[in-house]
């Protein structure tokens, strides 16, 4: 956009009260119309006389109220609330052997991504900390045109055909007769839709577990899902399944704090990455592939093909073919973040689709709820979606086609234009020549995708004693939202063949008077060996990296300490907030003001990953009697957080009611207290509260 230099910048145009608004001068450019006309005065619409109407002819009104009265487009039917930013892929390990994707095979070579992170059930202004799946779609513009990963934080889905996606999708929203309950799956229809779904089963032992409530969009897994094809220059075929591993290591919240989240911080997730990015600490992702073949895939005790199963990495090991890094914010939400259009069927030539039902039915979705979201067929040229290597084709025209094509020619084969574009044998996207046994069309679900129950039980019992509480308790807070007895005990009948002891731990939670008879299973349920490597809380780094503490000060805290610890908190790549009872900050024990970040009351420790406290006892002694300040310690000891208490703060642990354990550090033992905040301190849990 080019901007017009003003040539005066002398007069001022005068508000109702008589106060005075800047003009253009001193650099600022002159503020036009959309169509570059010059524009006198913004604060004032054109009126026939003194306190008269406003006349339609006030093109410069009229065209700044149509403008704002179509800002708003459809927002996206499912993943409406998403966080989103720009980065780079590098390979470090090339698929040579397996395809001919140059995003795969070029090893070191940087290739610019978009990525977007998402809720699934809740609307564009809703809250970050759900508990819900996160998608996480990746946008990779490579020179063969973009690669689309479209992928979830949880490696299975609900369902195995896309033909049921519209029911999903309708049962887990807001219930359409009241409008609520927005971004919660916590409520009848779904759970009646799933309690008749038992193909959802795996899924839902996921969706139970902690890794539906994370702790930042930096420290989620992402998987592609389904099983892909790589394609090599012989035209050979390896199915392939993408995950991609946060360099921080996986972290999830526990549910209490989640629950807080939401009324601490709408944004807390958006708010935490670009905090994260704008501070330097770009997070980064190592992407890893399983590669198979179909004789591999042929011995499996479940089919690929199926959405609802994954292949443990103890069976397929994973290899690390490279990383991603997202480093730059946005610079428009609207259309950058908002704007960008992902679609699984966007894959460059080496790439290939299996014939998962559930990844068939998505190559046909994107792009059809695109046309109408973003309002016709041109959206590939808004800037996020464009590819950034050469392009050339024949469709013209259309809704804000932005281009000017030249020439005569748009069709082809042609004779007159020698630069018309051709189609190329050799560097074109060519299917894999899969081999078919002739059959007759039919609806069928096949034999091999029977098997409910088998990888729900496997997911179940790989999970640590915790882990397994925490998914029973989820169970037993969601079910206790449905107010209809017969679902409810319709998913206690699914969860006794998934495991006994869940079955007869949810139903205990929800005070059942007897146990339902167990779902039948259509096949035998197979006990298939645990893999350890579903666990979270096993494999979570002992690292501050990337994590928020918070120190609480007040007039007179000791300024030696809080240096001690803002300096130890920084050397681990960690963010220090100073926390304060007035946000005009605090002159400390040597005299110096300290700015704080935010307010005690406004800034609840849900927020942070451990916290600290040095104040003087004048201080303990008001702040004990404070609700916030009680909230704040007996919440960052109920959410299993390290804190630094000195002596006044005890008075305020006191009055909360929190009884100090060996999470509890003096705040001059800056090493210890460190060390704690690099973990949670899990056995406290037990102690704190009921778990299933
Ligand atoms: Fe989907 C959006 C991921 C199944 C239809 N999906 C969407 C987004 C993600 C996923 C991350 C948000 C993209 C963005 O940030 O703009 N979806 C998945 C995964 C699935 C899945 C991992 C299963 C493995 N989706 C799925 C099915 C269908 C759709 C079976 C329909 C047949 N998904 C859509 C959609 C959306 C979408 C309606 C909404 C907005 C959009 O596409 O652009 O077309």
């Amino acid at each position: 956009m080019t901007t017009r230099k003003s040539t005066s910048s002398t007069a001022q145009t005068q508000g109702a009260g008589g106060e005075l608004h800047e003009q253009a001068g001193d650099g600022h450019p002159v503020m036009t119309t959309q169509q570059g006309i010059p524009v006198s005065d913004n604060q004032n619409s054109l009126r026939a006389f003194n306190r008269g109407p406003t006349l339609l002819e006030d093109f410069v009104l009229r065209e700044k109220i149509t403008h704002f009265d179509h800002e708003r487009i459809p927002e996206r039917i499912v993943h409406a609330r998403g966080t989103a930013a720009h980065g780079y892929f590098e390979l470090s390990q090339s698929l040579k052997k397996y395809t001919t994707a140059k995003v795969l095979t070029e090893v070191g070579k940087k290739v610019p991504i978009f990525a977007r992170i998402s809720t699934v059930a809740g609307g564009a202004g809703s809250v970050d900390t759900p508990r819900d799946v996160r998608g996480f779609a990746i946008k990779l513009y490579t020179e063969e045109g973009n690669w689309d990963l479209v992928g979830n934080n949880i490696p299975v889905f609900f369902i195995q055909d896309a033909m049921k996606f519209p029911d999903l999708v309708h049962a887990v929203k807001m219930e359409p007769d009241r409008g609520f309950p927005q971004a919660a799956s916590a409520h009848d229809t779904f759970w009646d839709f799933i309690s008749l779904m038992p193909e959802s089963m795996h899924m839902i032992m996921w969706a139970m577990s902690d890794r539906a409530i994370p702790r930042s969009l930096r420290t989620i897994e992402g998987f592609g899902v389904h099983s892909f094809r790589l394609v090599n220059d012989k035209g050979e075929s390896t199915f392939v399944k993408f995950h991609w591993r946060p360099q921080l290591g996986i972290q999830s919240t526990v549910w209490d704090e989640a629950a807080k989240l939401q009324a601490a911080d709408n944004d807390f997730h958006r708010r935490d990455l670009f905090e994260a990015i704008e501070a330097g600490h770009a997070p980064a992702w190592d992407l890893f592939v399983q590669l198979f073949t179909q004789e591999e895939a042929d011995a499996l005790p479940y089919d690929h093909l199926d959405p609802t199963k994954i292949i443990p990495e103890e069976v397929v090991p994973l290899t690390k073919i490279g990383s991603f890094t997202l480093d730059r914010w946005p610079d428009n939400f609207f259309a950058e973040t908002e704007q960008v259009a992902f679609c699984p069927a966007n894959v460059p030539p080496g790439i290939d689709f299996s014939n998962d039902p559930l990844l068939q039915g998505r190559l046909f979705s994107y792009l059809d709820t695109q046309l109408s979201r973003l309002g016709g067929p041109n959206f590939t040229q808004i800037p996020v979606n464009a590819p950034k290597c050469p392009f050339a084709h024949t469709q013209r025209d259309g809704h804000m086609q932005t281009q000017v094509p030249k020439g005569r020619v748009a069709y082809e084969p042609s004779s007159l234009d020698p630069n018309s574009p051709r189609e190329s044998q050799a560097q074109g996207f060519r299917s894999f020549a899969q081999p078919s046994e002739a059959h007759a069309k039919s609806r069928i679900r096949p034999e091999s995708f029977a098997d409910h129950y088998s990888q729900a039980r496997l997911f179940y019992t790989s999970q640590s004693e915790l882990e397994q509480a925490h998914m029973a308790s989820a169970l037993v807070f969601e079910l206790s939202k449905v107010q209809t007895p017969h679902v409810r005990e319709a998913m206690v009948a699914h969860l006794l063949v998934i495991d006994s002891d869940l079955g007869k731990r949810v139903a205990k939670g929800l005070g059942l008077a007897a146990l339902p008879k167990p779902a039948k299973p259509a096949v035998p349920v197979q006990d298939l060996p645990p893999s350890p490597a579903l666990r979270i809380i096993d494999r979570m780094k002992p690292t501050l990296e990337g994590r928020c503490v918070a120190i609480l000060v007040d007039d007179g805290s000791n300024a030696e300490n809080v240096a001690a610890l803002q300096k130890a908190i920084l050397a681990e790549k960690a963010m220090v907030k100073i926390i304060a009872p007035k946000i005009g900050g605090a002159t400390l024990s040597d005299g110096k003001h300290i700015a704080a970040d935010a307010q005690l009351a406004g800034a609840p420790s849900a927020q942070f990953d451990a916290v600290a406290s040095v104040i003087p006892m004048a201080s303990g002694e008001m702040l004990s009697k404070d609700s916030a300040a009680q909230d704040w310690f007996r919440d960052a000891f109920g959410h299993l957080k390290a804190i630094a208490a000195c002596k006044a703060t005890h008075l305020i642990l006191d009055a909360a009611g929190v009884k100090p354990d060996e999470g509890v550090f003096d705040p001059k033992d800056v090493p210890g207290f460190i060390k704690g905040a690099k973990s949670r301190f899990w056995e406290r849990e037990p102690k704190l509260r009921t778990l299933a």
